[in-house]
């Protein structure tokens, strides 16, 4: 077992009720083995970045901590995703019922196919970095700065809290 390590999960949905989507697996990140969410996002719209007309977006940020390696966290995240019946295509950013990227795992970084943190995109995606700041004001983004900087150099006015879903039940 590693000694617990803090790690930060996006969430994304935008096909077949989004919102439940995200809502289920912020509670499924709460019951992977060593791991816990520490806090997490209000979710939010967004307007889609990919190819053709897909539907809006709803996003949150989760910050777990676990004791899982960022490989083994990486297969739970995945598990998760074809639980909620995730089909991968040919397509690139494609609409998805659940997306799960592991954005941050601590200050490690790693630079594979299979694995690559912290998430190449996460620095230029107001969709991630909104959320992101809500629940870590503080956080420096390693190789990239601190989360309220890179918000002031990408668009992010798209990105609408729900405020009738703000928090997804994990509080007491
Ligand atoms: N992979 C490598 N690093 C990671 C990581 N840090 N976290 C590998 C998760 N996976 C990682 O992922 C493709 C491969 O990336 C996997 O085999 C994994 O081992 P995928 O989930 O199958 O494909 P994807 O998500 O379509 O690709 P990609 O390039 O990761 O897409 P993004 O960057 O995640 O973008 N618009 C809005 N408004 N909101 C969104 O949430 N999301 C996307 C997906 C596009 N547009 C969006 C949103
Ligand atoms: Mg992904």
């Amino acid at each position: 077992m590693n000694d617990p390590t803090t790690a930060y999960v996006a969430l994304g949905s935008n096909l077949d009720h989004p919102v439940e989507q995200v809502r289920r697996a912020l509670a499924e990140l709460n019951q992977i083995g060593g791991t816990r969410v520490m806090r997490h996002s209000a979710l939010y719209r967004s307007a889609p970045v990919g190819p053709g007309d897909q539907p809006d977006y709803v996003n949150a940020v989760a910050c777990l901590i676990t004791t899982l390696g960022p490989l083994a966290l990486l297969l739970e995240l995945q598990s998760i995703e074809r639980r909620h019946g995730r089909v991968r295509g040919a397509e690139r950013w494609a609409a998805r019922t659940l997306d799960l990227d592991l954005l941050l795992f601590d200050d490690f970084s790693l630079n594979t196919p299979q694995l690559t943190v912290p998430h190449p995109r996460l620095h230029e995606r107001g969709f991630v970095l909104v959320p992101l700041r809500e629940i870590a004001p503080e956080l420096h983004v390693p190789g990239h700065g601190p989360v309220t900087e890179l918000l002031t150099r990408v668009r992010s006015d798209d990105v609408q809290r729900l405020a009738e879903t703000a928090r997804a039940g994990l509080e007491p």
